[in-house]
């Protein structure tokens, strides 16, 4: 019977490895400190980029309930904004997975522990711990699928990653508040001390603990540059091997650089964005105008040199986009100084970003396009013929390809 339970892994001897100590631990734990602070920071600002309060179309956690706080009007400026956010928070999500692996096989012999539980605050510290493990291999699961091309998840990504990073980063407080001094002490302290991450009996060691953070910060190295490339053009996207819109540009000339969801995706119909049948419906205080390309044309056009920046991570350097400023359309129907929010839609029938709300800021930027051309050519089908919104430092989804339809007025 004594054999038996020294060969359960909720026995000290049946952990061997050597390389286990709480010093080994709290390097790691000390890098995962720091970098899921800014991961929860960049997602924190990612969801405001989204403009949630402004229109539930854009809300997808309509929920959140006390969780929306913090939220405020995303700014237009610098136009890089969401490109250097969505970028870290992406980039860094990947890059610590091998640190956040380690630590979880680091401390593993720990979940296993008997008894369940000694008392009381013993008890809620390991429901605190399985909060923890479980809310973060979750958060990092549920985006790394959102970043294929297919989400293939059970429910919506957002309020899964919402929720399920709030649970996590709650639960990663607390463990923070009680470890970070222990992990100080612990590398502070000139031999290791007792600890119960170590080997009673340990195998004989293949590999130093140096090695193995080496190897650790090899694997984040690794993710990193297979994956960082994709927030830029030309060979450096190339080198985003292990990411999707990394690689090769999908095409050449003016409209080649990176798509999202292709015309055909969206199911816009070719007979429905022609010259003669498309008119763009503009509505706001005074009524509603209609307007064709050529009529659009002759409105005062304008030009502005902005990126596209995707929720993914991935994102292009800037194109010159020109076209009708959304103030511009805003005055034809009644807003002539005080540009008001505007809901947009498009010709697409069914998807989530079909249509999407900007606010007052956004649609007051001279920047802030309707867009007819991209790199001095008309735009492509698949990046949104025969209009479409461009707006400084938003994220991707709130720049509506295919647009049908604008509405202004304070949402
Ligand atoms: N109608 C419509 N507009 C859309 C989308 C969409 O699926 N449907 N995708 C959005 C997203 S998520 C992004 S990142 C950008 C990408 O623009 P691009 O394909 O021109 O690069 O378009 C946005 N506009
Ligand atoms: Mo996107």
């Amino acid at each position: 019977m004594r054999d038996l339970a020294s060969r359960l892994p909720s026995s000290p001897g049946f952990w061997r490895s050597p390389l286990r100590g709480p010093r080994f631990t709290a390097v790691l734990g000390l890098v995962l400190l720091v970098g899921i602070t800014v991961l929860f920071v960049t997602g924190l600002l990612s969801y405001a980029a989204y403009n949630p309060d402004l229109d539930p179309v854009n809300d997808k956690t309509p929920d959140k309930g006390l969780l929306g706080f913090y939220l405020f009007a995303w700014p237009t400026g610098p136009d890089w904004l969401y490109r250097l956010t969505q970028g870290v928070h992406v980039t860094l999500g990947l890059t610590l997975i091998p640190v956040l692996l380690a630590k979880l096989w680091s401390v593993v012999p720990r979940l296993f522990s008997l008894p369940p539980a000694r008392s009381l605050a013993h008890a809620l510290e390991r429901i605190s711990l399985l909060l923890l493990v479980g809310g973060a291999l979750f958060t990092f699961l549920t985006g790394v699928l959102n970043i294929q091309l297919d989400y293939v998840f059970p429910g919506s990504f957002y309020p899964l990653h919402f929720y399920g990073a709030w649970v996590f980063f709650a639960a990663f407080v607390a463990h923070a508040a009680l470890k970070v001094p222990v992990a100080l002490r612990n590398l502070r302290a000139m031999r290791e001390e007792r600890d119960d991450l170590v080997s009673p009996r340990p195998d004989p060691p293949t590999v130093s603990r140096r090695g193995a953070l080496w190897l650790v910060g090899g694997g984040s190295l690794l993710m990193f540059v297979t994956n960082a490339g994709r927030s830029f053009d030309g060979p450096l996207r190339e080198t985003a091997v292990l990411s999707p819109h990394g690689g090769p540009e999908p095409g050449n000339g003016p409209n080649g650089f990176q798509i999202n969801k292709t015309a055909a995706y969206a199911g816009i119909d070719p007979a429905e964005t022609s010259e003669d049948a498309w008119r763009l419906v503009v509505t706001g205080r005074t009524g509603t105008v209609r307007l064709g390309r050529a009529e659009l044309r002759r409105l005062e056009q304008h030009s502005a040199a902005l990126p596209i920046a995707c929720v993914e991570g991935w994102s292009t350097s800037d194109q010159w986009w020109r076209g009708v400023r959304l103030r511009d359309l805003a005055a034809l129907v009644g807003f002539e100084d005080d540009p008001p929010d505007v809901f947009v839609e498009s010709l697409q029938r069914r998807g989530a970003f079909r249509s999407g709300a900007l606010r007052a800021n956004q649609v007051a930027d001279p920047r802030s396009l309707l867009a007819l051309d991209v790199n001095g050519e008309a735009l492509s089908p698949d990046h949104g013929y025969p209009a479409r919104i461009i707006v400084p430092a938003a994220p991707g989804v709130l720049n509506t390809k295919w647009v049908a339809r604008l509405t202004f007025g304070d949402l």
